[in-house]
Order: C-alpha cells, then structure tokens, then sequence
C-alpha cells in the first residue's frame, strides 16, 4: 500500500495541475512563516491592522458582504447511496458532485499561491485525535487554521506515520453565491469547498473535518464527534468534573465553556476550567467512561454580546494576537461590536462610515479567532492525550418558551430522545432567517455527515454492559416571560444549574420526577442573591403540560419523517412520554406550583 506521504504527493501535483497556482507553499507552521504572511496580508489588503497600543498583535479582516456565514443550503453529503446522507443532509452523487465542483476549480488558482496546511485535530499524541491536509489560496485561511489547529510539521509527521487523512480542497474562486458549494464525501475521506472564504465554509478542518466527516468515521469506530463545548467544574472541596454541552450555533457554547462564577461561588472556591468552546470527541475508554477532547487549539468565537458583564475572559482573551473578522472599529481603530459597553464605532463591518440606519456595526456573525491558550480559564487538560472523563451531558438552545431552564433525562436512551428533539430558534451563524424555531437534533442539524436516524441508533448504542454513561441534562437560558424578556439572568449564573446537575450526578441534589424528566423544585436549585421573583422562578421551572403534548405530538411527527431507519427504540420513548402526559397531569405540575 502506498504510505500516506506519497498519496499527499500525488494529491497536491494532481490540485495544482486544475487549478494552475503561480506557486505552492507547504506551510510548516513556524512563527516567521506566520509573520511574512501576516505581513503579505497587510499589504495586500486582506488584513488591517488595529491600534498596535491597546491591541498587539491584532488585526481586522473584512469578508465579502455576500460571504459573512455558514451556507447550509450550499452544503452537500455526497455518499453513494442517498440514504446514506438522510433527511437531515442536502444529497448529490459524488460523481456529479466532483464534475460540478471541479469545472469551478479548473484554473482558480491562477496568479494566486496554493498553501498547503497539514494540520491535526486534538493534540498530537492523542489516540482520539485525526490529521487532514487542507489545500487552500487564501492567506486569511491559513492564518485561522494555525491559530484553530495543530497546523504544520508536527502534524505532517504523524500524516506519514499514518495510514489516512482527510483531503480537504478549499479555493475562495469567485465569491460568487451562485459559484459556491461545500461538498463532503465521507466514503473518501474528502472535502471540496468552493467560493466562500468564511468560517465554517473555508476552515476545512472545523465543521467540515471535525463534525462531518469526523462523525461518519466516529460511526464506524465507536466514538462521538459532536457539536459540543467541554467544559470543567471545580467545586470548593477541589475536585473537578467534566460537563459536555451542545447548543446550537450562536446559543452560548463560547459563553459557558468560559463563565465566571458568581461573586458568592467565587468566594466559596468554585472555578471553572475551559477545555473547548465548540467541538468535542468522546469515546469509550476502559474505564467505561466517556472521555473527551477538544480537537481544536483555538476559538472562532461570536464577538457581538462580548463584553465585562458577559464573558470577561473571552474579553481578557482576545486583547492580543486576535484575527478579527467583519467587527466595526473606532476613531483610534480599535475593534467594536454591539454589547461592547466601551468605544464608539466610527467604521462598520464594511468599511464604511457607520451609521445606525444602515444597521449594526459589526455584522451579527461577525467573529474573533484566537489561541486556546490565551483564555485566563484555559485547562491544561486541554492537551491531555487521554482527554477528560465527561459526568454529564447537556443540551439545550433557544426555546422563549414550554422548555424548562433544566430537566433531567431518566436514562440514555430518554436522554438520546431529548437530544434529537432539540428545537431551536434560528441565529445568524447560517445564511437564512434569525428566529425562526426548528429542530435541530443534538445541535447537528448542520453538521451530522450521515443520516440522522443512524446517528440516533449510534447514540443508543453506547448504552452497554459496562458502559459508566454520563448523566443527559436539558437547559433553556432563553425563556420569556411575558414582557418579552428573558426571564434567566444567564451568563455566570449558569453556574447555579450547573452545580445542580453535579449534584444530580453525585446524588446529592432535588428533583421532581414529571412526564419529562427530572425537574428541580425551587429549593433544589441555589438562587440566594439572584434579583429573581418567585413568580419567575415559578415560571421558569414550570410545565405546561397541555402544550408538552403537541409537542411531544411535534416531536413524533418529526422522528417519523425519518422513516424505517428510526430507530424503534426512539419512538418507544416518544410514545411513553406522550401517554404520561396524558395520563398523569397531577404529578407533571408539582414543579409548576413550586
Ligand atoms: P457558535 O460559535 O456559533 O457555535 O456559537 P456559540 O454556541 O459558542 O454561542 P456564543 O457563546 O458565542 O453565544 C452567542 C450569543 O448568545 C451571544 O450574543 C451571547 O451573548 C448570547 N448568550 C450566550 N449565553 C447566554 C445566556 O446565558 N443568556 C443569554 N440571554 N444570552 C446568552
Ligand atoms: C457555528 O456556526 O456553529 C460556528 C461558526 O461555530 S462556523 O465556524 O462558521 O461554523
Ligand atoms: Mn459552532
């Protein structure tokens, strides 16, 4: 078998012979690589350099206005067989698919240097982490792949030590929307990305390597890869455990991974540790237990809501060495977003004098790019080759209302049912409407490269003898009251359910058993010194049990659309649930009346 160098090789000639670059540059990932690129980048116009004073080492780079987010009705699982790719994925042949994109590719990268970025997923000496190689002719990409990835010669040796890797093929081409397309073929281990430079469309190593294709391959070797920030708790006797969250996008994976415990907690001696903001590996390890790790080495983080009173660190974090993208600047050119409480734009997202009838400054998707390591809540776990043990898993999104702020699930398999349930409201990190509810199984809708109902009978299968599964939790920051405003302070305060969630964990901690799940009365959750009504907390806690079931009706109607793939088990939860609340209204709404 030929080894993975030369296959690399034969790849990169057979690239450059269709897209013609004027030369190739194998980038190692040293730091004067990095600077000589950076500076190209000023030059060239791709980047602008922000006030050297208050922010070294950072600078600014402005998208095309047609090219400002995620693409999903752009993005294609090309398997062989269609079912393969599910209801969930946008489908095309592969052959037909290779045929479309390469006639674009032809010739793209003419006059333009063709860098070629080795990079590994997750720390270089851990089992659970995977290689690729993207292929790229934009700069601005392969500065955010050497911040988000292991990226260069370290990576390059452990892809010829190795039998695979994962192709990706990534060209800005045209920025055409009518020229774009993010094709996956997961049977070949292989990407092909074309005519957008942004985020998760261009930096192939993130949803596109670690989520799409990184969930086939998690399929067909028992792991997870999921949508998912880690995140550890250290309580005030010292120990510390590991909670895995999915949210959708835009829905505060970057803000939890990082809180700042309450004044009063803080005082108590809790900390929190961030390992990762927004993709996590889990697999079984001997133990039974599922352990984690963040296959990323940076954040590509939400600026718009940054700020002291909201995420202090990821503040404190991004005042150096920080690529910023589509974010306003002020008179003396420092970054700007809304929510930021100091400064005043003088520039928007565009470039051009900003004015509030011409909508925000920084775009709403608008996002920073900086190390891991720069976060002062960094753990040093996060290159733990092993990972970190996980002792519960969440889900959540953005619900104004029915959804509790927390519920328990009874067991996996009900846990696996309140994931692929999962409905959010609709945010700005896709191209599309904002606000709008839709479900969005285990915060993957966008992300699972297979067929949904594969992926759920995959969840299931992890419930085995010898298994020591986490604990799965639901969380709602985002319910309203009838105001309009959210009834949740959030943020930091999360901590206060998180602390719940532990204690469910350890046994320690209250609940109400209801059709749903586990809820906590209000005496099972701390809210000392929080500015909350009792009506409030009532009403946060509370369920509806009448409107549960055309949810539950919703949620039945939804499985069913997968057709025979779903999983029976699945609907045997739904089903179970649905006739509880039928059938025992006295029992749901103790939680309701505290
Ligand atoms: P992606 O990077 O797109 O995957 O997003 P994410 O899940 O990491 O979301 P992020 O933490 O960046 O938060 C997105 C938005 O939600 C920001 O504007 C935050 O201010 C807001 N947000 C985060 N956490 C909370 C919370 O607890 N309550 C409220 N009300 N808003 C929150
Ligand atoms: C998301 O949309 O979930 C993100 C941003 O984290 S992107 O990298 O564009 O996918
Ligand atoms: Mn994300």
């Amino acid at each position: 078998m030929a080894s993975s160098l030369e296959s690399l090789n034969r790849w990169v000639e057979d690239v450059a012979r269709l897209t013609e670059p004027a030369q190739i540059h194998w980038c190692n990932g040293s730091s004067g690589e990095i600077r000589l690129l950076t500076e190209q980048m000023l030059a060239s116009g791709d980047l602008i350099a922000l006030n050297e004073e208050t922010h070294p080492g950072c600078s600014l780079h402005r998208s095309s206005p047609t090219d400002v987010a995620r693409v999903e009705h752009l993005t294609y699982i090309c398997t062989r067989n269609r079912d393969d790719a599910g209801p969930n994925n946008h489908w095309m042949d592969p052959a037909e698919a290779h045929a479309k994109v390469d006639a674009l590719f032809a010739g793209a990268m003419r006059g333009r240097t063709m860098y070629v970025v080795p990079y590994c997923m997750g720390p270089i000496d851990s089992p659970i982490s995977r290689c690729g190689v993207e292929i790229t002719d934009s700069p601005y990409v392969v500065a955010n792949m050497r911040i988000m990835t292991r990226m260069g010669a370290a990576a390059l040796s452990r892809i010829e030590a190795e039998d695979s890797f994962v192709k990706g093929l990534h060209s800005t081409g045209e920025l055409d929307p009518d020229k774009r397309f993010i094709m996956h073929f997961p049977e070949e281990l292989a990407i092909k990305s074309i005519g957008s430079g942004y985020g998760g469309n261009a930096l192939l190593g993130k949803k596109c390597h670690a989520l799409r294709i990184g969930s086939w391959q998690a399929r067909s070797e028992g792991w997870l890869a999921e949508h998912m920030l880690i995140v550890g708790i250290e309580n005030p006797q010292g120990e510390t455990r590991y909670i895995a969250a999915a949210f959708p996008s835009a829905c505060g994976k970057t803000n939890l991974a990082m809180l700042i415990p309450p004044e009063s907690y803080r005082e108590a001696g809790w900390k929190v540790w961030t390992i990762g903001d927004d993709i996590c590996w889990m697999k079984p390890g001997a133990d039974g237990q599922l352990w984690a790790i963040n296959p990323e080495a940076g954040y590509f983080g939400v600026a718009p809501g940054t700020d002291h009173k909201t995420n202090p660190n990821a503040l404190a974090m991004i005042q150096r060495d920080t690529i910023y993208t589509n974010v306003g600047i002020t008179a003396d050119n420092q970054p700007w977003w809304e929510g930021l409480s100091e400064g005043q734009p003088v520039s928007d997202w565009q470039g051009r004098a900003y004015d509030p009838a011409k909508g925000p400054a920084a775009h709403p998707n608008s996002r920073f790019t900086v190390a891991a390591q720069q976060c002062p809540s960094w753990s040093p776990q996060a290159e733990a080759a092993q990972g970190v043990p996980i002792s519960a898993i969440i889900f959540g999104g953005r619900r104004p209302s029915l959804v509790p702020l927390v519920f328990e699930a009874r067991d996996w398999a009900h846990g696996v049912l309140v994931g692929a349930a999962m409905g959010s409201e609709t945010t700005a990190a896709a191209t599309g409407a904002v606000g709008v509810l839709r479900r969005d199984s285990m915060a993957m809708k966008p992300f699972c490269g297979y067929n949904f109902a594969d992926y759920f009978t995959h969840w299931l299968s992890f419930d085995k003898p010898g298994a020591k599964l986490p604990k799965i939790f639901h969380v709602n920051w985002f319910r309203k009251g009838a105001d309009g405003k959210y009834l949740w302070p959030g943020f930091g305060e999360n901590l206060r359910v998180l602390e719940w969630i532990l204690g469910r964990c350890d046994g320690t901690a209250g609940a109400e058993e209801t059709a749903i799940g586990l809820v906590p009365g209000i005496a099972d959750l701390n809210l000392d010194g929080l500015a909350i009504t009792p009506a409030a907390s009532r009403e946060l806690l509370g369920i509806d049990e009448q409107a549960w079931q055309s949810e539950l009706a919703a949620i039945g109607k939804y499985l069913d659309g997968f057709g025979a793939r779903m999983p029976q088990r699945l609907k045997d939860e739904q089903r179970m649930i649905a006739e509880a609340l039928a059938s025992k209204p006295a029992k749901s709404i103790r939680a309701a009346n505290g």
